[in-house]
């Protein structure tokens, strides 16, 4: 019998909201629990792709909206082989940001639409669970102030959490709001449990194409 499919979970959500921190949590818990899992963050700095969007967002260079946006799509779409791969061979992926951070981040700046941000990730394969740590501006700024990257200001955050709001309207996609005010413990705890239910699902079906 062919070995069932791992699932791809993805954690969104607004600056500081503990995406990281939950990625890294879930993990140990699915390993624990003896499922084959890893976890992957985009933007990947570790590829060529991925090196020139560190830069970027470091303030080191300057690069062209559409053309960081494009960069930034690249750089998932070159981790995409290794991704369905993996999927296949029963491993599932948690993913630190996904297409939803890239649409919702660049149709925040100004003369930029959502429709034309999505346009370069139709077909990514889709994730079976997106999970969208909610989290409001004064409860995250208890949680230190903006680092030093590039987009870490209130303005254009509030703006990115706008567009968010706009993407999570979709219901082709499987979207989980989960308040992020919480303890760590008790973020994880809804976290895993959402994600048990979605490994469970996904063994059985197709992987997805994203915005088709
Ligand atoms: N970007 C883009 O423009 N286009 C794209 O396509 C993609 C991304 C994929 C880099 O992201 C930037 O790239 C990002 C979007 C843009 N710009 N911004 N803003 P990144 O993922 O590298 O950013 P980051 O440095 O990891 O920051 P973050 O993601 O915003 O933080 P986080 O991962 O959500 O939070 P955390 O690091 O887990 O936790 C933050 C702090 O809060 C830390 O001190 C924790 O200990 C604390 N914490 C976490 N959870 C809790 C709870 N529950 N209670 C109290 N304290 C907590
Ligand atoms: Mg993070």
């Amino acid at each position: 019998m062919a070995c069932k499919r791992g699932a791809l979970i993805v954690l969104e959500g607004v600056d500081r909201a503990g995406k990281t921190t939950q990625c890294n949590k879930l993990v140990q818990t699915l390993q624990q629990s003896g499922q084959p899992v890893e976890m992957m963050r985009f933007p990947d700095r570790s590829t060529t792709i991925g090196q020139l969007i560190s830069s970027y967002l470091e303030k080191k260079s300057d690069l062209e909206d559409h053309t960081v946006h494009l960069l930034f799509s690249a750089n998932r779409w070159e981790l995409v082989p290794l991704m369905k791969k993996k999927l296949e061979q029963g491993t599932t992926l948690v993913v630190d940001r996904y297409a939803f951070s890239g649409a919702a981040f660049t149709s925040a700046k100004p003369g930029f639409c959502l429709d034309w941000c999505k346009q370069p990730d139709v077909g990514l394969p889709k994730p079976d669970l997106v999970m969208f740590l909610q989290l409001s501006p004064a409860e995250a700024a208890l949680r230190g102030q903006f680092g030093e990257e590039r987009y870490e200001t209130s303005v254009f955050q509030k703006a990115v959490q706008q567009k968010f709001e706009q993407l999570m309207k979709d219901s082709s996609v499987n979207w989980q709001v989960i308040d992020a005010s919480q303890s760590v413990e008790d973020v994880h705890e809804n976290i895993a449990s959402h994600t048990h239910n979605a490994i469970n699902k996904a063994q059985n079906l197709p992987l997805g194409q994203l915005w088709t």
